[in-house]
């Protein structure tokens, strides 16, 4: 049985846990016609990328359909989500960023 500090039978052990947020990734799936250059471009402006990490996950995306471009709160991802969608829709390129439980 649990005890507590004086030794007596402890009714409830159960400390009030505060729980962490959860965590979004935001993704950018691939299409076949965003060209390669506006890619890096966005993953450097909304994501803080250097040209060598961006380099690197839009290659991935255009070769594995899909990658990560980085880990939010909901709001942060839903707001990073929106100005990418935003962003290529007025650059008429058909990118997609999306974002999922991570
Ligand atoms: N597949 C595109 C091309 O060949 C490049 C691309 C990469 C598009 C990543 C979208 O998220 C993307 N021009």
């Amino acid at each position: 049985p649990l005890k507590d500090n004086d030794g007596e039978l402890a009714l409830q052990e159960t400390k009030p846990q505060l729980q962490k947020p959860p965590l979004y990734k935001v993704i950018l799936l691939n299409d076949d016609f965003t060209p390669m250059d506006f890619v890096v471009e966005v993953l450097m402006e909304f994501f803080n990328m250097s040209e060598e990490k961006a380099t690197q996950v839009m290659l991935q995306v255009h070769t594995q359909g899909v990658g990560v471009c980085g880990t939010y709160s909901k709001d942060v991802a839903e707001t990073k989500v929106c100005m990418v969608n935003e962003y290529s829709r007025e650059h008429h390129h058909p990118l997609m960023c999306s974002m999922e439980i991570a």
